[in-house]
Formats: C-alpha cells, sequence, structure tokens
C-alpha cells in the first residue's frame, strides 16, 4: 500500500490512508482504513476543508469502487489491444496528421478531473511540443468566465477568499449557487455558522427557491440572466447610501468613475422591473449589502454558464471593490469551484487561451515557458476554445482529437452535434475509467485509465488548497494512470527528453518550480516552497494553500488584502458594465427558459456515483421541475411523462411540479445520459451561444417548449437481470439493491407483453401472470425455486401502478413467503403497509413515509427525527428535506415537495 500512515492505536495490518474525495470543489479531506482487502471510508476529521464531514456522495464513495463497466484494457476498434499498439497508434496518427495538416489539426480536450500532475503533461506535450493552442478543458463550461472576471479586475486569475470567510460574514449573499447540493460540506459550514450566531445573515439569488433556501433569510428569486441589472442596481445604491469606500478606490482601484457613471439612474424600482423582483426585496437585499462590511458574494453556475458570464462577474466584483471588501476576513467575493481540480487546471494551463502557471499567451511568457520546458515547438497562440474546437471537429478542421476525463456527448451544449461531429472525425481517442459512456461509444481508440483510490496525485480546491490524492488500490486490468499514458504518447511522437517522468513527485517538481521560475512576485501562482520536495515529503504533503513562495513561510489563507493587485498598475480594475440579456429569447414556439443544473446524489454523467443504488434512492429518474400554472394551462400532470424539445433536440422526463420554479422556466438535471435513459441528455437542448470573452456557453437559459407525452402505456420492470429495453419511447434503468428497475412508457400498444417476458427471462421457471388487454394491463412475476427473479407491471393509466419500493425490497431476500407471493401482482404489502416511501436520507435509507409518519407522532424537529429514524445523522444533506416535510406537514399542506422523485 502506497504512502499509507500508521494511526494510534492501529495494528500493523489495519492502515489508513489520508486522500481526497474525488468529487466538488470543496475538496473534502477522506480517509481510507484499509484492513485487508476491505475498506472504510469516511472524513478526515483533520482536513481543514471539511473537519471529517462527508456529503451523501463522499460517504457512498466506497459503493462505486466495483469494477463493473470498468474499462481494463486499451481498445482499438472495439478490440482489446496491447498497451504498446495503443500508445503506437495514438502516436503515430497524431504525427501523422500534425505532418500532413500542421499542429492545429489536433486536440485534447480534458478535464478539471484530472490530477494537476495528468493536466500538467497534457498541456506541455500540446502547448510545448505538439505546437498549438488546441487543449481546452470541461472548465471552460464551468469556471472561465470567472477566470475572465478575475483577470480584467484583479490581473490574474486568483481567488482572493478561504473557507472561514464564509464563516466570519455576517453576510453571505449565493448568488447562482445551490451549495446545499452541490457543495454540500461548505453549505453545512455556512449553515452551521448560522446556528451559532443568528444574526449571521443570508441572501440567496436564484430563479429557482432550492435546497440552499433553507438557510435564506430573502431569496431573491430574480429573472433568469438578469444578475447584472442586479449588482449594477446595488452599485448605484452604494453610491446614493454614500456606502462607497472612497478612499480605497483612490488607493487601490481604477475604472471606478466609468462604472460608476454606467450605472448612474438605476434605480431599485428600474432593478425590481428588470429583474421580475419585488421592490422591496431589492431594496431589503442592498441595504443589508451597503450595511455590513463582512460580506461575502458566493458565486457559481448561475452567474458564469451565460452568455455575458464575465459581465456578471465583474458586476459582482464591483461592488466588493467599491466597498473595498476584497480578500479580507469575512469580506470578498468568491467564485467557487466545480470539479475538484478545477482550480489545479487553471494553474498548469488547462484553458486554450492560458500558458501554464497562470501565465499568458504574450511574447515574454511565451518564450519564458519555452525556455524553462526546453519546448521543441513553443504554440505562439491561443487554441480554440470547448465550443469552437468541437464545431472545428464536425467540420473537418481538427482530424484527430483526444477526450481525457469527460463526457462531451453527454455534458458540451448542442450535444447531438458534437456526438455527430465525433462520428465524423478521422481519429477519436478517449482516456476513461469507464468502458460505457457516450462519448466511449464514438471512439477509436478507448485508454483505461486508473480511477479514483488508484492515482497519486494533488488537487487543488476552492479555497486554493492543495490536497493528495493518494491511492489506496492497484489498478485492476491493464489501467494506468493519465500522466503516465500521456507521457508515453509524448515519448512515442519523438518527445522522450521533455516527458522521461519517475513519478508525479517529478511531474509536481517541475509543475511547482515552473511557478516560481522568473517569478519576482509579479505572479499570483507560486509554489515556490515546494519546488524541492522531496519523494517522502511528496508522499507525506498536507494540505496547503497557494501561494508558498518559500518553505519557511506560511501560506497565504488570502490575497489582496494588503490592495496590491497583478494588474501593471497594481491597482484592480472596476468595470463599466452594461447587462445584456441572454443571447436567445423565449418566443411563442418556445415559450419557456430552460434551465439546468445539479441534483444533491449525482455526479455529473453518472458514471460513478451511477454505481450507488442508495444515490438512486432520492431522485431516480430525468425529471423537468415546471411550476403549477404552467403544468395546469399546458395539461400535464405531476408525474407524467413530458417531451421538452426546441430546434437543437428533444429530452423526455418526468414532471415534478414545484411552485419553487418560477413561471415559465423549466429545471432539469444534467446527470442522466444514454446509459442511462433513452432521451435524457439535457445538453441536447442547450444552445452553444457563448459569452464573447471567456467562451463559456449559456447552459441555464435555452428557450424550449414542452407538451405532455401521450403515453399508451406505461410501466416498469424489475429484475435481477439486466432488460433490454432500448426500443421504448421512454425508458430509465434505475439501480436497485440486487435488481434493476427499468420504468418504460410507449406511445403505441405492445401487442404481446408474454411475449416479451418470456423472450428477457426465459420459460424456466414458475410465471405468475395477469393478463387484461382491454385495459392495457399486464402484470407478471417470475420466480425460480421461490426466489423473485422479476416483475413487470404495465397499465394504460399510470396511476394505477403500484408503488416500486415494497417490489424492489423482495429482491434482496432469498425466498418468498406465501402471503407475499400472492400479494406479488398487487404490487402492495400483505398486511399493514411497510412502504416506507421515497428516500429522503440516502445514508440510512430513511423514507418520505416513514417521516411524515415520524412527524405525525410528535417528531417535530430534524434532531428529533434524526433520534428517532437515524435521518440526517450522517452527512447531512437531506436536513434541507427533513426540514420542509417538518413544514409541509405542520401546514397539513397538499403541496408536492420539490422536486419529486415519479416514485
Ligand atoms: N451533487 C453535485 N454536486 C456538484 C456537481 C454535481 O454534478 N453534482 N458538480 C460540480 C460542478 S462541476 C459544478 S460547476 C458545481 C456547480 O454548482 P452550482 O453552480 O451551485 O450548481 P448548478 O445547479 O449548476 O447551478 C446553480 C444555480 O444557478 C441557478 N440559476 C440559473 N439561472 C440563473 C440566473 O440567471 N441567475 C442566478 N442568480 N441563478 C441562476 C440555478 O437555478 C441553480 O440552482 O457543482 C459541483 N458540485
Ligand atoms: N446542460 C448543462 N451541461 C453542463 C453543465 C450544466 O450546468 N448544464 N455544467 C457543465 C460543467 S460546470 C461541467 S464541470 C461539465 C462536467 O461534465 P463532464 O466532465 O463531461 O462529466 P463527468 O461525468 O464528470 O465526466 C468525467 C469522465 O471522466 C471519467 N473519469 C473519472 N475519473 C477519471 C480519471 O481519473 N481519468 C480519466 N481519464 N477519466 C476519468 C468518468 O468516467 C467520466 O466519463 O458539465 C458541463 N455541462
Ligand atoms: S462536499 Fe461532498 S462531493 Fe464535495 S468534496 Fe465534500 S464529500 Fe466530496
Ligand atoms: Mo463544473
Amino acid at each position: 500500500m502506497p504512502e499509507s500512515l500508521k494511526l494510534a492505536g492501529m495494528s500493523a495490518e489495519r492502515q489508513a490512508v489520508r486522500t481526497t474525495c474525488p468529487y466538488c470543489g470543496v475538496g473534502c479531506g477522506v480517509l481510507v482504513e484499509c484492513e485487508g482487502d476491505r475498506y472504510k471510508i469516511g472524513g478526515d476529521p483533520e482536513h481543514p476543508a471539511n473537519y471529517g464531514r462527508l456529503c451523501s456522495k463522499g460517504a457512498s464513495l466506497g459503493e462505486t469502487l466495483s469494477l463493473e463497466d470498468r474499462l481494463l484494457h486499451p481498445e482499438i476498434g472495439g478490440r482489446q489491444a496491447s498497451w504498446g499498439e495503443a500508445l503506437g497508434l495514438v502516436a503515430a496518427k497524431f504525427s501523422g496528421v500534425i505532418r500532413e495538416h500542421g499542429p492545429d489539426a489536433v486536440a485534447f480536450y480534458v478535464s478539471g478531473q484530472l490530477l494537476t500532475e495528468d493536466y500538467y503533461v497534457a498541456n506541455k506535450l500540446m502547448k510545448g511540443f505538439i505546437g498549438s493552442g488546441n487543449i481546452d478543458t470541461n472548465s471552460r463550461l464551468c469556471m472561465s468566465s470567472a477566470v475572465a472576471g478575475h483577470k480584467r479586475a484583479f490581473g490574474a486569475d486568483t481567488v482572493p477568499a478561504c473557507y472561514e470567510d464564509l464563516e466570519l460574514a455576517d453576510l453571505v449573499v449565493l448568488a447562482g449557487s445551490n451549495a446545499a447540493w452541490a457543495h454540500p460540506v461548505l453549505f453545512q459550514r455556512i449553515a452551521a455558522a448560522k446556528q451559532a450566531r443568528p444574526e449571521m445573515k443570508v441572501v440567496v439569488i436564484d430563479p429557482r427557491r432550492t435546497a440552499t433556501c433553507d438557510i435564506a433569510d430573502l431569496h431573491l428569486a430574480i429573472q433568469p440572466g438578469s444578475d447584472a441589472w442586479l449588482f449594477n442596481g446595488l452599485l448605484n445604491h452604494l453610491k446614493r447610501e454614500d456606502a462607497i469606500a472612497w478612499a480605497y478606490l483612490e488607493a487601490h482601484v481604477e475604472g471606478f468613475g466609468e462604472a460608476l457613471k454606467a450605472v448612474n439612474g438605476l434605480s431599485i424600482p428600474a432593478v425590481a422591473r428588470h429583474c421580475g423582483l419585488a421592490e422591496t426585496d431589492v431594496a431589503e437585499f442592498y441595504r443589508l449589502f451597503a450595511q455590513t462590511p463582512k460580506t461575502v458574494t458566493l458565486f457559481s453556475q448561475g452567474i458564469n454558464q451565460s452568455s455575458s458570464g464575465v459581465d456578471k462577474v465583474n458586476s459582482i466584483i464591483n461592488v466588493h471593490l467599491a466597498t473595498g471588501r476584497v480578500g479580507l476576513p469575512g469580506a470578498t467575493p468568491f467564485s467557487i469551484t466545480g470539479q475538484p481540480n478545477a482550480m489545479g487546471g487553471r494553474e498548469v494551463g488547462g484553458l486554450a487561451n492560458q500558458l501554464a502557471a497562470h501565465m499568458d499567451f504574450v511574447p515574454r511568457h511565451i518564450e519564458r515557458v519555452a525556455r524553462f520546458w526546453n519546448a521543441a515547438n513553443m504554440a505562439q497562440q491561443p487554441g480554440l476554445k470547448a465550443v469552437d474546437m468541437f464545431k472545428a471537429v464536425r467540420d473537418g478542421r481538427i482530424k484527430a482529437i483526444w477526450i481525457m476525463a469527460t463526457n462531451p456527448v453527454v455534458s458540451m451544449p448542442e450535444a447531438d452535434r458534437v456526438a455527430e461531429a465525433l462520428k465524423a472525425c478521422e481519429f477519436v481517442v478517449v482516456s476513461d475509467t469507464t468502458r460505457h459512456t457516450d462519448t466511449a461509444q464514438l471512439a477509436h481508440v478507448l485508454l483505461p485509465a486508473a480511477a479514483w483510490g488508484e492515482k497519486d496525485g494533488t488537487v487543488t480546491n476552492s479555497e486554493r488548497r492543495i490536497s493528495r490524492q493518494r491511492a489506496f488500490l492497484p489498478p485492476p486490468g491493464e489501467a494506468r494512470p493519465d500522466w503516465w499514458i500521456v507521457s508515453e504518447v509524448a515519448r512515442r511522437m519523438g518527445f522522450a527528453a521533455g516527458f522521461d517522468y519517475s513519478g508525479p513527485d517529478a511531474i509536481f517538481r517541475e509543475h511547482a518550480a515552473l511557478s516560481a521560475f522568473e517569478n519576482g512576485g509579479g505572479r499570483d501562482f507560486s509554489l515556490a516552497g515546494l519546488a524541492d520536495l522531496t519523494a517522502n515529503e511528496y508522499a507525506t504533503l498536507m494540505p496547503v494553500q497557494w501561494p508558498l513562495a518559500s518553505k519557511h513561510k506560511a501560506s497565504a489563507r488570502r490575497l489582496f488584502a494588503d490592495g496590491k493587485f497583478f494588474t501593471p498598475t497594481g491597482k484592480a480594475r472596476m468595470l463599466a458594465i452594461t447587462p445584456r440579456a441572454p443571447a436567445r429569447a423565449t418566443d411563442d414556439a418556445l415559450p419557456f427558459v430552460f434551465n439546468t443544473g445539479r441534483i444533491r446524489d449525482q455526479w455529473h454523467t453518472m458514471t460513478r456515483t451511477g454505481k450507488a443504488a442508495r444515490l438512486l434512492a432520492h431522485i431516480d429518474e430525468p425529471y423537468v421541475e415546471m411550476h403549477s400554472q404552467d403544468a395546469l394551462r399546458l395539461g400535464i400532470r405531476n408525474g407524467a411523462l413530458a417531451r421538452i424539445r426546441n430546434r437543437n433536440g428533444e429530452m423526455l422526463a418526468r414532471v415534478a411540479i414545484s411552485d419553487g420554479q418560477r413561471p415559465g422556466s423549466l429545471f432539469a438535471p444534467i446527470h442522466w445520459n444514454a446509459q442511462f435513459t433513452g432521451k435524457g441528455r439535457c445538453g441536447a437542448l442547450v444552445n452553444a451561444v457563448t459569452d464573447p470573452i471567456s467562451g463559456q456557453p449559456e447552459f441555464k437559459h435555452a428557450p424550449v417548449a414542452i407538451e405532455a407525452f401521450a403515453a399508451a402505456w406505461q410501466g416498469f420492470v424489475i429484475s435481477r437481470e439486466e432488460f433490454a429495453c432500448g426500443d421504448y419511447a421512454y425508458w430509465a434503468r434505475v439501480r436497485g439493491s440486487g435488481c434493476w428497475r427499468y420504468e418504460l412508457a410507449g406511445a403505441e400498444a405492445v401487442a404481446d407483453w408474454q411475449a416479451i417476458m418470456r423472450k428477457a427471462f426465459g420459460r424456466q421457471g414458475d410465471w405468475i401472470e395477469l393478463k387484461d388487454g382491454a385495459a392495457r394491463r399486464y402484470r407478471a412475476a417470475l420466480l425460480h425455486d421461490g426466489r423473485l427473479m422479476a416483475v413487470c407491471f404495465i397499465e394504460r393509466d399510470a396511476a394505477l401502478l403500484p408503488k416500486r419500493q415494497w417490489l424492489a425490497s423482495l429482491f434482496e431476500k432469498e425466498a418468498l413467503s406465501e402471503l407475499e407471493r400472492i400479494a406479488l401482482l398487487s404490487g402492495r404489502p400483505p398486511g399493514a403497509d411497510s412502504d416506507c416511501g421515497r428516500i429522503v436520507c440516502a445514508c440510512f435509507g430513511v423514507g418520505e413515509n416513514a417521516l411524515r409518519k415520524a412527524i405525525a407522532k410528535g417528531a417535530d424537529s430534524v434532531e428529533a427525527l434524526g433520534i428517532k429514524l437515524k435521518a440526517g445523522g450522517n452527512c447531512g444533506s437531506c436536513v434541507p428535506e427533513l426540514r420542509k416535510l417538518l413544514t409541509e406537514t405542520a401546514a397539513n399542506s397538499e403541496v408536492r415537495k420539490q422536486p419529486i422523485a415519479a416514485n
């Protein structure tokens, strides 16, 4: 076991490995205790990001380690190949294309989920040795507007803040962030701080009422896309209320005259109109902001993912500069990162328009990096940004592309066109951990990457904190770390000298040395203090923030407290912002705003979280959230299926009616893809329109139409074996405990379900069946020696279908009782209703019905529910929902909770 450490009181065989969660940018420390081949995964109590806490995803990491659907060997054209053959082919093809068409005819599309060391070598190969800027990253879809906003305001891509600021603040503004679901441990830190100091205020700016609003004193359900008006209006208000830090501006800021002029006359009523808000709410927000020196504005994708994202970022930074609240304890703008190593990717220059170590495509930086690398063919200009890169693939300008650790056929805008582009591309290489993804399907060469738990390296979280990821498992099959794969291709392309690394520690040292190279303090990113780490120091490296200018100095927790910035004048810049509406407006044909984002228990395209049954228990199908007025008007029922479409594509999903949604707006999760459902990729509808500066796509605002899907029948199959359901108009595959569930629907009646079932599951065993052709009803169960193998329930009227929990639970039994067999086709448990309902607490599997019952019996607080049912007692991610159930039940209201799962 590499780099393990022995904890006090542990036996020699029992060791613990300190590593980092591979999901969100909070970057929680994880402690893996290994005993033989068993591990226990928990939060690392000593990690300063989480102090031992984990959210539901982190807590379920152990359930995602199975080798099911792992890519274990290199493949060429679908057949297994040796590493030698696969690496040789990739090197030969890339070299061939470069020789014939030049370096800009090839591209790498990489990811904020690579470790810094992987990322560094990929960037070095493309920009230093292939000689093109054509390496871009999924961070383009995620952080690029924040990067550009930082550079405009601060002269460098610097996040000035640290997590503690969120606890020290008297006002936390969450703009376009659903932290309760997307950054749960950080959200819990804010919630705990607020509980300890109830005078602390929280404002949430989000068109939807989200779980994050649970702790909000004020929720501004803003008109989608209108944030720049809100923050511009705030700047004007600060001026009118004499809340501007003039001395700070004079000393440390330029451009404030123009910035203030640009917001002249933007009164509260005007803002309220632009933003679709009540004047009193706008006024309350402005009052809070003006009077609270310790304010942190945390912003995320509701701001960044916009065709005017960079301006929105700067409209936020403007109000912080205007009040001198930058980089001070509890007073700062704070762009939170999404992926575990989004920040690391920015450090190594993973974006097509950056160089490594926060350097730019300017002659003296190009020359400096080339000299440091001894680069054979240093790129002289930026490459194509993600959206343009895939356009270039589509029209044949890029002839070979290598995709690493990202799934663009799901996650890019106009995703169907991305699939077409890859289908048309001469040579597509995909490095992934998973055999079947929507992107892997289109690869000519598949390269098996080592996964979390198997690879070693570093990641940098949202507060610039570098933590080690450490291996505690050997890579399975022939999987190899990404840095190794890239280096081996580089060697075969003739660049051996630049890629002769003995391990990730050697790469990290080089990365740190480059950050310090000719850096006299003019560049923010410096790891000078880590440039000569020994292998052993690297192995035992504790979490550390950058900049770290010297080994002997403590790292900087915050930046800019001294009012010195990285612009040529040393002053920060305020920018004159002219708010712009989203690029595409709704119209009669496409009257709804389609907003897309995350849910609590899934990570991106589900290649990992989709492996844990308990993470599918909270929300199990692709859904679209809409307001009840819209649903009523269009005759769409809660739980029915709907088709959402526009000129780019379409999506089929389950409707969740929620009055937390704005009328005229829809929300769909980004996670479902062709491995889990028929038509659930919301990226198929998102327009490939981008911010002109950052190139970040407008993921939160696509005009669409929605209509009820006219299902002739609906139903489900639950089975131990997989069921081929690809031909039905709607299908969603849900992992259960010991079984799979398939939710199904079709537009046309199916003639013979019996034949389908026999074909799928065989004639052997006992078939119990009920057929009623007139009602389009079919119910069947197959038992082998008393053990349930499969059930199928089909109805014309979906309301007649039974709940799934009880039937699914029968697959955990070795044999059914007589009573259970009798009850089987009714779909309901014999005797008392033991259906616990939809799972709310994923950690302890506590369902909604059980919670409602406990509340009815007097459990009147989250704590009481915890004592009675354990709910919420582990990761706490479900606490907002518990609280909601408590208030709902108290009000005895009929309002559906949001968002719902279908069953
Ligand atoms: N559970 C989970 N957590 C994750 C991830 C995951 O896949 N699953 N992914 C990680 C990644 S990579 C990222 S980037 C982060 C993203 O984290 P977040 O940005 O917090 O998540 P999103 O759900 O994408 O979007 C945030 C909110 O923006 C709102 N929004 C939409 N339009 C507007 C608007 O015009 N103005 C404002 N103010 N808000 C708007 C949406 O309604 C949504 O609630 O999450 C990270 N954490
Ligand atoms: N509609 C819509 N689309 C969006 C967004 C949105 O809000 N709305 N958000 C965007 C954002 S912010 C992001 S960050 C992207 C995320 O989108 P993606 O990056 O496409 O999503 P993932 O599923 O995380 O893809 C990671 C892939 O890498 C594989 N993998 C995991 N570990 C490793 C490893 O160590 N090595 C290698 N080689 N592979 C590995 C996984 O199996 C998976 O296939 O989605 C973007 N797309
Ligand atoms: S908040 Fe959850 S997903 Fe994010 S790093 Fe921590 S445990 Fe992982
Ligand atoms: Mo992201």
